[in-house]
């Protein structure tokens, strides 16, 4: 089926009287177009509101991915083996990976790369509250895989599906490689678990301190989400905040009973009528300090991002002297041939 919304240059060849009219047209067929559940492509006609509420949530996605290497990569040099080193620095890597393909979705949509990092930098962007927080002991690699590789998988699957193309598709192969991450995590736990009685309390502490960050990952809570709406209507966001985060917590939970950790969380039951773990009060203050840019690490982490960028200059600036060699010699040879 031809795809009824077209390429928004083809509104400018119209008179202004018909725009307004053509717009209303349009948006109702973008909305019907969404609902039978297809894809809105770059070239698309879109909403304006579509459109910035698609560069937020990608440009924070994108920025979390990258944010996300440095916990994590503050322990390449101190895993405690050969193989566990290999194994954290392929998964950093990844990371990158996939802020790159999200950087390239947020393109699309017809921002700058630069000044979405831009934004990044100068802490006008968000990034993930998780990655606020401290990676103090090895077990945190552990519990960062498992809980926060966990949680970013719980909500990146449903974005597979999410109405803008671009991101759905970058989302499948980042949830694949999520996927591995979240097992290699669980793997650590479950050693440490098992070894002597100060491994497992080092896994026990890395999971208290890592729960309720890894809870509040998923957002406020739906009542006191303002984005929620729209974004669902949209077929963006698929399930709201608490409905992830109940997924999470339902199968997490019975994941740490099988290694013989405990949740903390003194509140925490089972449910057997609704087959839901009800859980305690989450400290939304916490979260709000943290996305303020008052957690633990929010400054260190800015600092980094901006060291790296800074110390990167000569690589960019070499890299494009080379493209600009390369396509003046492709230009030169192209006007030999002719
Ligand atoms: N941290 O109305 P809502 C990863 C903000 S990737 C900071 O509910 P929305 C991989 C939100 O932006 C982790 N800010 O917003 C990895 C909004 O502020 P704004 C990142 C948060 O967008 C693993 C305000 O609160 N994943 O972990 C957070 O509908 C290991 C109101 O909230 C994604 O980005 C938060 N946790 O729902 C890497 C997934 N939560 O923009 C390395 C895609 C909310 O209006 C190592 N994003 N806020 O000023 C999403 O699914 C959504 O954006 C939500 C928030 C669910 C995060």
């Amino acid at each position: 089926m031809e795809n009824p919304l077209c390429p928004s240059s083809v509104l400018s060849a119209f008179p202004d009287v018909f725009l307004k009219r053509m717009e209303m047209d349009l948006l109702q067929r973008f909305e019907a177009y969404v609902a039978s559940e297809k894809k809105i492509e770059p070239k698309d006609w879109m909403p304006d509101a579509y459109r910035k509420t698609l560069i937020r949530q990608i440009s924070q996605h994108a920025h979390s991915e990258i944010v996300g290497m440095l916990p994590e990569g503050n322990w390449i040099s101190r895993a405690p083996s050969l193989k566990r080193k290999a194994i954290l620095m392929a998964k950093v890597q990844d990371e990158a990976g996939h802020g790159l393909y999200l950087y390239s979705a947020c393109e699309t949509l017809g921002v700058q790369r630069d000044d979405t990092i831009a934004d990044l930098h100068s802490g006008k962007a968000k990034y993930s509250s998780i990655f606020n927080y401290p990676t103090l002991t090895w077990a945190d690699m552990g519990a960062v895989g498992w809980l926060v590789d966990g949680a970013a998988i719980m909500n990146q699957v449903p974005l597979c599906k999410c109405s803008y193309g671009p991101y759905a598709r970058a989302m499948v192969r980042v949830c694949k490689e999520e996927s591995f991450h979240q097992r290699q995590g669980f793997q650590i736990m479950m050693t440490l678990a098992q070894g002597t009685e100060d491994q497992k309390a080092m896994a026990q502490d890395a999971l208290n301190r890592w729960w309720w960050p890894s809870i509040m990952m998923f957002g406020p809570p739906d009542d006191n989400s303002p984005n929620s709406a729209q974004s669902m209507a949209w077929n963006i966001k698929r399930f709201s905040n608490d409905e992830l985060r109940q997924k999470f917590i339902d199968l997490t939970v019975p994941q740490a009973e099988l290694i013989g950790l405990t949740i903390p969380d003194a509140d925490l039951k089972w449910n057997e009528e609704t087959g839901h773990y009800e859980h305690g009060p989450i400290d939304w203050a916490e979260f709000n300090r943290v996305i303020a840019g008052h957690g633990p690490c929010n400054k260190e982490r800015l600092a980094a991002r901006n060291k790296a960028w800074d110390d990167g200059a000569w690589v960019r600036e070499a890299a494009g002297a080379h493209a600009e060699k390369r396509a003046a010699r492709k230009a030169a040879s192209n006007t030999a041939a002719a």
